[in-house]
């Protein structure tokens, strides 16, 4: 019978994608329990909690590159911060236990936890400041978009690859005084505007996810959220370019510290995201990409999506958990 080589690190990839979605899981069940409640901090420290606990049972030597924060500040899931048994690989990770803090702590559509995972040192190590970004889903031509055009020169662009007139092309857009001109100019000529008031790494993923309606994310928004956004894209294809924001000297001084050697430079996805990477979000409140979390009687419902880029398999996985137990550790 012929045998079936399987290199060892892809079976521990493998067995990681549902390792993280556990993390996940647990992160977006603790937030949600403060869903609605108008507290901010106290659900986000409930997600960062449980993410915490939960990525030091993985077998993996990970050091967080996007966290909750710089290391003076001291919070948990500091960029630094090791996580991880140190019985795997090396890896660097991205997280976003509550994006949407707002949202949860409004009980308000779109909130979720995140991760994404990828070799040591391919992950962009960008500071906790804002990002000019623009994405578009799979499927068009390189160079459709462009970080430097005007904003109504990339919706025409993007309409004529996409076949249709401008006014059928829908852009997403965080819901911000910063993008009344971007905003008047899409209108301008012709095309919807689709505003959030938070989460825009969904927003980002709302571009390859035809059923959303969203051709286009145009704005600025955090830049870790436009990393971890950047990973799910180089799972299920899209094309992404961003700049950080750096407007300040103490900032200027902070990202060359990090290793970032041209601040001013335009990232392409593979920039971000060097090689093959994981990326999985929970839903805490129900929102176009995912289900909130659900508490039954016995049992506690989640729906997450999993993706994996060497294989750009997207999973969603509905979990029912019975040992609630395990869910009441805080
Ligand atoms: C976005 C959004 C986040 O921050 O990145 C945004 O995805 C950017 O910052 O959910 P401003 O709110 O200052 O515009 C969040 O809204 C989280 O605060």
């Amino acid at each position: 019978m012929a045998s079936i080589t399987v290199q060892p690190h892809l079976v521990l990839e493998r067995v990681l994608t549902i390792e993280i979605v556990r993390v996940t899981e647990r992160a977006a069940v603790s937030a949600a329990r403060l869903r609605g409640h108008g507290k901010d901090k106290a659900s986000d420290q409930a997600a960062v909690d449980a993410m915490r606990r939960e990525l030091n049972n993985l077998p993996i030597d990970g050091t967080v590159v996007i966290g909750e924060g710089e290391m003076d500040e001291a919070p948990m899931l500091f960029i630094g911060e090791k996580v991880g048994n140190k019985s795997g690989p090396k890896v660097d990770i991205a997280v976003d236990p509550l994006e949407g803090t707002t949202l949860c702590a409004k009980n308000m559509p779109g909130a979720i936890a995140t991760l994404a995972m990828a070799d040591a040192g391919t992950l962009l190590h960008a500071p906790d400041c804002y990002m000019d970004k623009i994405a578009i889903g799979p499927g068009y031509p390189k160079g459709t978009i462009d970080l430097d055009a005007p904003a109504d020169e990339n919706i025409l662009r993007l309409a004529k690859a996409k076949g249709v007139k401008p006014s059928e092309i829908t852009a997403i857009l965080l819901d911000r005084p910063r993008h009344a001109d971007m905003i008047a100019a899409i209108r301008k000529v012709g095309a919807a505007v689709s505003l959030i008031s938070d989460g825009d790494v969904a927003g980002v993923i709302h571009c390859a996810e035809p059923k959303t309606g969203i051709d286009i994310y145009l704005g600025i928004g955090g830049a870790p959220e436009g990393v971890l956004a950047a990973a799910a894209l180089r799972c299920i294809g899209g094309q992404m370019q961003t700049r950080l924001i750096i407007d300040t000297e103490e900032l200027h001084e902070r990202t060359i510290k990090m290793g970032i050697k041209d601040p001013r430079k335009k990232y392409d996805i593979e920039d971000m995201v060097k090689g093959d990477c994981l990326f999985a979000a929970t839903g805490v409140t129900t929102g176009a990409m995912l289900r909130g979390v659900m508490f039954g009687k016995d049992m506690i419902e989640t729906e997450t999506v999993v993706m994996r880029s060497v294989t750009g398999t997207v999973r969603k996985i509905v979990a029912e958990h019975r040992q609630l137990e395990k869910f009441h550790l805080d």
